[in-house]
Order: C-alpha cells, then sequence, then structure tokens
C-alpha cells in the first residue's frame, strides 16, 4: 500500500511520482501509475485536428505487464539469451536487438539554436478588446483557447545550465479554433541583425569555439565579440543581454515580445500594425550575476525546475497580451521609428501597451521528450485576422522554421505529432511521408477533383495575406537607410536604467570582455560602448585597464522608465522563503503556513533532515544546513538561533573551517550570500545573534528583526513586493 502522504509533503512541490513508493520492490502486477495531479499531456486531438476521445491513459502505455514493442508479453527483460550461463549470446534474441536498437535511436538532433527549454500548457482567455483590430476568433472576449509555452536559452546544448547569461525563447502555440497560432518571441525585444540571412553569422559566433567547443552556453569569448563589435547593429540586443534582463530571476517573471511588427486584420479589412508584449504578474525580476553563477552549479535546472514547481503548488504564472498599435499608414513608421527594423523598440511612453487577453500556465507536461522536445514552433503559423510586414528578419524566419523541424523531426509530417496537432479541422491535400501517422481515405488528393466530390474546398473565409502595395525600386541586396541607426537606442535603453541596473550593465561588460583573450576586439567594443555613453565607456575601460577611446553618442534620446526593473512593487505569489529552524519547531510550524497562506513556497532548513524534533502536527525539513544554498531563496527568515549540526566539520564540507562556533557555518554562508545579493531577510527569538556572526548589521536595510514571527513575516513580504533591497547596492553612479 502507498504511504498516506503527510500534510507538509503534499504542499511542497518536486516529488517524482504520483503515488509515493513502497520500500520493498513491489511485486503485485499493477497498471501504469497516472500523471501527477500537476500534469496534463496534449489534449486530445487526431493527426487531421479532430476530437480523438484518448485519455491521457490510452495514449500512454498501459496493461500489467512487459511486452515487446509488439504487444507479445515477455517474462524477463534482464538476462540475454545464451547457450548456457557464460554464453555465448544468441543472435536469435530477438528481445534484446529490439530492445538495443531502439536505445540506439532514442537521440533526436537538439534544436540549432534554443535547445535548452522547459514548457508548460495553458489557456488563454481573450478580453475582447483587440476585436476592432482583428477578426481572429481567439481574441474575441472571454473565448478560451489551449496554449503550450516553451521558453527557453538560446546558445547552449540541450544539457547546458538555465542561468547564464543569454537571451530567453518565449514562444507561444496557440491552438485556436481557426488553426494554430504561433507566436514565437523573447524575452528582448529587439534582435542581434536586421536581415534574416545574417542569422547563421551571429549563431556561430555566439556558439562554442569550433576547435575546443567552449565555453558553452555564454557570449563571453573572442566569437561572440568579435563579430558584434564589427556588426554594430547588434549593439541594442547586446546592452539587453549585458542587463539584468540577460539572467532572469524566472521563467514566471519574464516579459515576452514578438519583436517584429505584425499587421492585424479587422472583420471589415481594416488593418493596424501591432507590436506583441506579455507583461508577467508577477513582475520583470533579474538574478544578480554571483547568483547566476552559483545557481549555474548548484542546480542547473533552476529555471526549469521553478516553472514545474510553481505550476505544481498551484501558483500559476500569469501574463497579459498586450499590443502597442500603429496606424497603417503606408510608410510602416511611427514616431520617427522604422517599424521594420527588428533593431528598434517603440517606447512604450510613446505607444501604450494595450492588454488583449491573458494567459495562465496551469498544468506541467506528462513527457518531455513527446511535449517539451517534440513541439514544433513556427512564425508562419498564422491565423486570419495576423498577418506579418515585411521586416527582413521575418523573411528568414518565415523560411527557417519549418525546414529546421525536417532535420530535427524527421520528416515533413512534424505537424501530427500529438503536441503539435491543431484543434480545428485538418484537409490540406499533403500526402504520405516519413512517420505519416494520419490514414487518408479518398482518391483524389488535388483540386481540381470530382473523384472526392471536389473536396478539398476553397474557404471564402479563409486566411488572406492582406494586399499590401509594395515599394517599387532596382532590385539588390539592399536595407533603408534608416537601418542604419545602430547607437540611439542602445543609449536610450541605458538612459532609461536605474544607477544599480546601470552598474550591472558596467560590470557585465567589464566581466564578458575581460573573457576575450584578443586586444584588439576589445578596444573594438570600447569604440562600440562610447558610442552609447562615455560612463559606461570609461568604467568598462577602467575594469579593462585600457584607454577610454575617442568617440561620443549623437545625442540625448528621451529615456523610457517603463524598461527598468526597479521601483515598483509586485504581488510575491509564488516566491520561495526559507526559514531556518531554530530551537523552537512552534513558530517555524506557525510561519511556514503563514508563508503558504501568503500564496509563497516555505521551504524549511535545518541541521538534519526528516521532521524536526518536538510536540504537534510534524514539521518536515526540505533542506538540511548540508543541502541548503541561498541562491534558492527569495528571502530568508531565521527562527531563532540554531545550534551548530553535527556535521558542521570544517573537514568535512571545508566550507567551514570554524567548528565550535555559536552558529552553524553554512548558516553563516546562507544568510551573508542573501545579505550580499540585496534578499529581505528577517528573524526573531535571538536570531540576531546569528546575524552577527554573518556580519550583517542589525541595522541594514532590508533587515528586519523583532519577537513575533508575525510581524517579521509581513515586513519581508512588503520588502519581497520590490524583488530586491535596492539600497543595499551602493552605486558611484547616483
Ligand atoms: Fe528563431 N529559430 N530564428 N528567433 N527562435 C528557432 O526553430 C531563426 C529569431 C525563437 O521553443 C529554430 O524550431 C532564424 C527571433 C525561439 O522550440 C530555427 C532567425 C526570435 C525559438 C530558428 C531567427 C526568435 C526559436 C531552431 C533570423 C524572437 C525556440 C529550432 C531570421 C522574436 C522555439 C526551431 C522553441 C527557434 C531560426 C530569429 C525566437 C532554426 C533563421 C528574432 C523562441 O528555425
Amino acid at each position: 500500500m502507498p504511504k498516506k502522504k503527510t500534510k507538509a509533503a503534499q504542499e511542497i512541490p518536486g516529488r517524482p511520482g504520483a503515488e509515493q513508493p513502497s520500500l520493498a520492490e513491489p511485486v503485485e502486477p499493477r497498471d501504469p501509475l497516472p500523471p501527477k495531479p500537476d500534469q496534463r499531456g496534449p489534449d486530445p486531438f487526431t493527426a487531421t485536428g479532430q476530437p480523438s476521445g484518448e485519455t491521457g491513459q490510452t495514449r500512454a502505455q498501459g496493461g500489467e505487464f512487459l511486452t515487446t514493442a509488439t504487444g507479445t508479453r515477455l517474462p524477463d527483460t534482464d538476462h540475454s539469451l545464451k547457450a548456457g550461463p557464460r554464453g555465448p549470446t544468441l543472435l536469435r534474441d530477438h528481445h534484446l536487438r529490439e530492445k538495443i536498437t531502439h536505445f540506439d535511436h532514442e537521440r533526436i538532433p537538439e534544436r540549432v539554436v534554443h535547445a535548452r527549454g522547459a514548457a508548460a500548457h495553458g489557456v488563454f482567455r481573450g478580453y475582447g478588446t483587440a476585436a476592432s483590430l482583428t477578426r481572429a476568433a481567439f481574441l474575441a472576449k472571454d473565448v478560451e483557447t489551449p496554449v503550450f509555452v516553451r521558453f527557453s536559452t538560446v546558445l547552449g546544448s540541450r544539457g547546458s545550465a538555465d542561468t547564464v547569461r543569454d537571451t530567453r525563447g518565449f514562444a507561444t502555440k496557440f491552438y485556436t479554433s481557426e488553426g494554430i497560432f504561433d507566436l514565437v518571441g523573447n524575452n528582448i525585444p529587439v534582435f542581434f541583425i536586421q536581415d534574416g540571412i545574417k542569422f547563421p553569422d551571429v549563431i556561430h559566433a555566439g556558439k562554442p569555439h569550433p576547435d575546443r567547443e567552449i565555453p558553452q552556453a555564454q557570449s563571453a569569448h573572442d566569437t561572440f565579440w568579435d563579430f558584434v563589435s564589427l556588426h554594430t547593429e547588434a549593439t541594442h540586443h547586446t546592452i539587453w543581454n549585458m542587463s539584468d534582463r540577460g539572467i532572469p530571476r524566472s521563467y514566471r517573471m519574464m516579459e515576452g515580445f514578438g519583436v517584429h511588427t505584425f499587421r492585424l486584420v479587422a472583420e471589415d479589412g481594416g488593418t493596424v500594425l501591432v507590436k506583441f508584449h506579455w507583461k508577467p504578474k508577477a513582475g520583470v525580476h533579474s538574478l544578480v550575476w554571483e547568483e547566476a553563477q552559483l545557481l549555474g552549479g548548484v542546480d542547473p535546472d533552476f529555471h526549469r525546475r521553478d516553472l514545474a514547481d510553481a505550476i505544481e503548488a498551484g501558483a500559476f504564472p500569469e501574463w497579459e497580451l498586450g499590443v502597442q498599435v500603429f496606424p497603417d499608414s503606408g510608410d510602416q513608421t511611427y514616431e520617427g521609428v522604422d517599424l521594420l527594423d527588428p533593431t528598434k523598440i517603440v517606447p512604450e511612453e510613446l505607444a501604450p501597451v494595450q492588454p488583449i487577453g491573458l494567459m495562465t500556465l496551469n498544468a506541467n507536461p506528462v513527457n518531455y521528450f513527446a511535449e517539451t522536445e517534440q513541439v514544433a514552433f513556427h512564425v508562419g503559423h498564422l491565423v486570419p485576422g495576423i498577418d506579418v510586414t515585411d521586416d527582413p528578419l521575418m523573411a528568414g524566419r518565415l523560411f527557417s522554421y519549418l525546414d529546421t523541424q525536417i532535420t530535427r523531426l524527421g520528416g515533413p509530417n512534424f505537424d501530427q505529432l500529438p503536441i503539435n496537432r491543431p484543434h480545428a479541422p485538418v484537409n490540406d491535400m499533403l500526402r504520405d511521408g516519413m512517420h505519416q501517422t494520419a490514414v487518408h481515405a479518398g482518391a483524389a488528393p488535388y483540386r481540381p477533383n470530382s473523384l472526392d466530390g471536389g473536396c478539398p474546398f476553397h474557404a471564402p473565409d479563409g486566411y488572406v495575406e492582406v494586399p499590401f502595395p509594395v515599394e517599387a525600386g532596382e532590385r539588390g541586396r539592399l536595407a533603408p537607410a534608416s537601418f542604419d541607426d545602430h547607437f540611439t537606442q542602445p543609449r536610450l535603453f541605458w538612459l532609461s536604467l536605474s544607477p544599480a541596473e546601470r552598474e550591472h550593465v558596467i560590470a557585465a561588460y567589464t566581466f564578458e570582455l575581460s573573457k576575450v583573450y584578443e586586444q584588439a576586439i576589445k578596444e573594438r567594443q570600447l569604440s562600440v560602448l562610447a558610442r552609447i555613453d562615455p560612463v559606461l565607456c570609461r568604467e568598462v575601460a577602467a575594469g579593462l585597464g585600457l584607454p577610454v577611446p575617442d568617440g561620443a553618442p549623437d545625442g540625448d534620446p528621451q529615456p523610457s522608465p517603463a524598461l527598468s526593473q526597479v521601483g515598483r512593487s509586485w504581488p510575491t505569489a509564488g516566491r520561495v522563503v526559507g526559514i531556518v529552524a531554530g530551537p523552537d519547531p512552534g513558530t517555524v510550524r506557525t510561519v511556514r503556513q503563514a508563508v503558504l497562506d501568503a500564496g509563497m513556497v516555505p521551504l524549511v532548513i535545518a541541521p538534519a533532515g526528516g521532521v524536526l524534533p518536538g510536540e504537534g502536527e510534524p514539521v518536515a525539513v526540505q533542506r538540511t544546513f548540508a543541502a541548503a544554498r541561498s541562491v534558492e531563496f527569495d528571502a530568508i527568515l531565521v527562527a531563532g538561533a540554531p545550534a551548530p549540526a553535527a556535521d558542521a566539520q570544517g573537514a568535512r564540507d571545508a566550507k567551514a573551517g570554524v567548528s565550535g562556533g555559536q552558529v552553524d557555518p553554512r548558516v553563516t554562508l546562507l544568510l551573508a550570500e542573501a545579505y550580499r545579493h540585496a534578499k529581505p531577510i528577517g528573524g526573531w527569538d535571538g536570531a540576531q545573534e546569528v546575524f552577527a556572526a554573518a556580519a550583517i548589521p542589525a541595522s541594514a536595510p532590508g533587515v528586519v528583526s523583532g519577537d513575533g514571527a508575525d510581524a517579521v513575516l509581513e515586513a519581508v513580504t512588503g520588502l519581497l513586493a520590490r524583488h530586491r533591497v535596492w539600497e543595499r547596492f551602493p552605486s558611484s553612479l547616483e
């Protein structure tokens, strides 16, 4: 019998199975376990987009007993077929051959970019506010559309760390009643290049060096900086990467951007130009660089785990979809910004983001490979009412996304994979090919025909590419003159940041360029920085020990306060609070419950695993002093002064060196790091002694101590709403 879960165990996400396992290996045959309650597979549709009636259970493998791939039951999979116990193994062993052969072919090529990702299912509900702009059915009021969202890093391989400095992908598949709409965006609103033909160049430069294949998943190396310092249209995207946007705290706390300008078509044929924005309800927050680096080792899956844990805990991440709307006036510019240039934003102060719907991610995938890996996004998956523009970057993408799946997913029928199936009937006359899973009927997959009654017919209300006048001109490998301005908007971004954020940008450029071997590349990039801002250039040059080059910005664009992540308050639901257990388990129990009641995730940290000693309902320990690290918590509460744990031996964990002290050295490190990373810290019942051991001044900003856990938690929650205690980052730039 599976054990009944304790209440505490149920509330802390991350358990691997739907049932707790028995201690001994089970011996009673039974059907496979169902998915966990937080998990959901692709919706049940056939390869041709019609409801299939399948359930998760009938789609997964069933039956009590082991079988071959063709359903023949097997009594033994532990021994190959041999002539006698010492062999030789016999070639006629079909089961051995089938098992090994399948295993040999389990891997498919990873994505050439965005290989590392995590995904979730959810639902999108239209507000109806876009109804006058577009005829897209899924944007009508209160229409609910299933979605599948995949977040990713760009440069790293499939097994690389989540918290590297990089752009993040934010790709959403809307399974609308009119076919699939894929909004394949990033967490940065501009791109490195203005023309799709440069994509292989920027990616070859960013990927590891071709000789040693290092460094993995990062831009801090010669080829990247060589390229971007020469190819200055990358300057805007690069400064976003060097800002805190390059190291998000969580996928749940990222904005998303469609980047390109799209054209919306209304019922009456009227058009507007728009840019899509996803706005996270939890706010836009980032890690600090040291946290990101530590997490690369402590928890390389940090973002993947964070997303899955939040959904399992019921803290469903939400984003509003919004649009900036521009008149489709013919010149495709707005307030001097060329809307076809994907290296430019339109500041929100000039064109506010108008909310058009809400997305809630409410289920984790059942199977990573079948869903997150096999999902195939394509910017050409459009629905009536949404069209692309002539942005030359988009043109490259419209070609690429279809093409790449053929290598990655092994043929042209990838749209038939369960996660890619539309929720609208498919009658495409595409036939055969590798991995065809539909069983087409009829004799005439061509048009016109009379043999199949003329079916399929042209749809009168179908997707129409909006007629749009094309500028006449000479054929050539050309770009408009407006694409030549590479520095105004990077400066706009810089000027929009708070002093603390600017310090981070300086530190990031300095770190990355310090990793570059060739001095010429560093000097060239300093010349680029001189065009952005003299202070930025001077500070980075100082860090590199190089002279400040000549060069100055062209002017002072109006800052866009909306670009700064500092200065606002946000909901704290889903935030992770570490509670260091002191001698009294009672207060830990109470404060833990209060954290849960506030919609946050408490993790109890204690000297040893199991449950806290003491009377009353047991309090489960989620992290031992040996296993906890500050980087997984948004805030830390110290419930009294815990005695050093029995394993606080310098020789055992090499970070102590102070055995015999009053405070466990792992707790001291935990607090010192949290303090350094400007996280709220609170404590009671003698916690001040612990703060002192960690050299944390009791009067420092964001350090709360008091007699009652309730008051301390309230104060810490208030601080968390601002994400960090920014006052703890003194800036020389104020
Ligand atoms: Fe992509 N991009 N991209 N990209 N992209 C891919 O498609 C490409 C660009 C983005 O989670 C690939 O299925 C070209 C901009 C995301 O599965 C590939 C160009 C933006 C994802 C490809 C761009 C993106 C991809 C690799 C320049 C933000 C991950 C695997 C013309 C607006 C989707 C795949 C997922 C994936 C090509 C530029 C976002 C090779 C040629 C700009 C989020 O087709």
